[in-house]
């Protein structure tokens, strides 16, 4: 089908919810009726877990051992028969074992920076290229972009997925793309502003650095900038985090999930109604488990995400275990979109530090960070373990211009107040380090919010 025959007529793209305008690039499968998206699912599973079968032999041989064949999947709820797969099963498998197609069909190679070693590695064939761009153009409709707009995408473009998968959607709907990818951050708003730029793509992290970057140009962004819309992914963002940018930016911000070994961007995608993440089900069915257990748990849980790519000719999945925490909202959506939806993601089982015996998630910490106008949203989380074997855990944060311009008392009165509301949200002690602004590191792409000295050898 031609990107015009796409096209869908206005008058069906188009549809209000409440004040809202809801463009939606795919109406025939983003809005399918349940019982027709789940029989498209099952069609879909049964020919992906027999192409596993045949065609990988991990999967062949994970199958055989659970003594389970293709097919015994005679319903959606059959996948729980099948194997999971963990990122450990990809390392052993680095770099092309688990592919269903030969290196002579494959067109692309992408990979993200793994956290201990290997990167993960993901194959696209020319089909899994097209899925791509259609689905990353579903991403960037969502959040109300045309072909009448300019992309300015500031994803880092190369092995990492962001770049490229922003960069096919763009172009899929005809969009004008300024393919920037990250750093050079000064350049990066002068091309804003010159370019006369209406969306842009990039980590929340980053966009906090445009934002301060734009400030210090001494850009108006609502005289002289035409931005309107930003599209988010790759980490998570509080909503706390999310507005300072939206207002330091003047734009509405739109979140996208997604994950190298599933594609990239394009898995998940935020609507105008901002209730969560639309996950793309007639290509990836999910479930939610218990990261302990491994047990499956009833919708709306609270558990680890699974995903099973049920369309990906190269690099299929079946039930990968993303690590990510999250819970899942089936209840239709004002936008007229039937997918479920992820109640945002709450970091990653693998984020969570243990201090003290006590769960705490950088997310809560920033949460706290950003509720507190004497702050910056810059900050660092240091933990390491004491002579006595206890954890300790140091938050290094930057306040205000202002605040550090009334001097030594107003910062350590900032300092009481943080250390003090951290108390009560995480129920333990933490050391407070307020440094001046802009001394802390700028991420380009994802930050690295977390330094963990602790020796686990010892
Ligand atoms: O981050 C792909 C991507 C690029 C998604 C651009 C969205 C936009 P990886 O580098 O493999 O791929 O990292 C995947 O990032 O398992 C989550 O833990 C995290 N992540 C991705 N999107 C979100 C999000 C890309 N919207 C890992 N919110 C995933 C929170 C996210 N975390």
């Amino acid at each position: 089908m031609s990107v015009l025959e796409r096209s869908i007529p206005e008058e069906q793209t188009k549809r209000e919810a409440g004040e809202k305008e809801c463009l939606i690039w795919d109406r025939e499968h983003e809005c399918m009726p349940r019982p027709a998206l789940e029989k498209l699912q099952l069609e879909r599973l049964q020919k992906v877990v027999a192409r596993c079968y045949e065609k990988v032999p991990f999967y062949r041989q994970k199958m055989d051992a659970l003594g389970v064949r293709p097919e015994d999947i005679k319903t959606l709820a059959d996948v729980s028969k099948l194997p999971f797969t963990s990122k450990l099963d990809l390392r052993d498998n680095y770099p092309f074992a688990m592919f269903a197609e030969p290196m002579s069909n494959v067109v692309e190679l992408h990979a993200s920076s793994g956290t201990t070693g290997k990167p993960v590695v993901g194959g696209y064939t020319k089909n899994d290229l097209d899925l791509w761009s259609d689905l990353a153009a579903r991403v960037l409709t969502a959040a109300g972009v045309t072909s009448d707009d300019i992309v300015h995408n500031a994803f880092g473009y190369g092995l990492f997925t962001g770049g490229m998968g922003f960069h096919y959607g763009a172009k899929r709907i005809g969009a004008t793309i300024v393919p920037a990818s990250s750093g050079q951050t000064k350049r990066q708003v002068m091309l804003w502003n010159d370019f006369g730029a209406t969306a842009f793509c990039s980590t929340p992290s980053y966009a906090c650095v445009l934002a301060e970057q734009v400030e210090e140009s001494g850009i108006n962004p609502v005289a002289d900038l035409k931005l309107r819309v930003a599209l988010f992914g790759a980490e998570p963002c509080t909503p706390q985090m999310r507005a300072e940018v939206e207002k330091k930016l003047n734009v509405e911000a739109f979140d996208t999930y997604g994950l190298t070994e599933l594609m990239g961007p394009g898995v998940g995608l935020e609507c105008p109604i901002h209730d969560g993440l639309h996950i793309n089900e007639d290509h990836f069915l999910m479930e939610t488990i218990d990261p302990e257990t491994g047990e499956v748990l009833p919708p709306g849980s609270e558990g680890e995400l699974v995903l099973t790519s049920l369309t990906r000719e190269a690099f299929p999945l079946l039930r990968f275990r993303t690590r990510d925490r999250t819970q899942v909202d089936q209840a239709p959506c004002a936008c007229g979109r039937t997918t479920a939806r992820l109640q945002k993601i709450n970091g990653r089982t693998d984020d969570m530090l243990i201090i003290k015996g006590v769960n705490v998630f950088p997310t809560q910490i920033e949460t706290v960070i950003l509720s507190l106008p004497q702050f910056e949203p810059q900050y660092v989380i240091v933990v390491d373990r004491s002579s006595n074997f206890l954890d300790d855990i140091e938050v290094m944060v930057e306040c205000t211009h202002e605040v550090h311009e009334a001097g030594e008392e107003a910062k350590e009165e900032a300092r009481k107040k943080l250390a003090h509301e951290l108390h009560q949200m995480l129920g333990i002690n933490t050391r407070i380090k307020v440094v001046a602004p802009k001394t802390l590191e700028r991420s380009e792409g994802k930050a690295k919010r977390v330094v963990d000295l602790r020796d686990m050898t010892k």
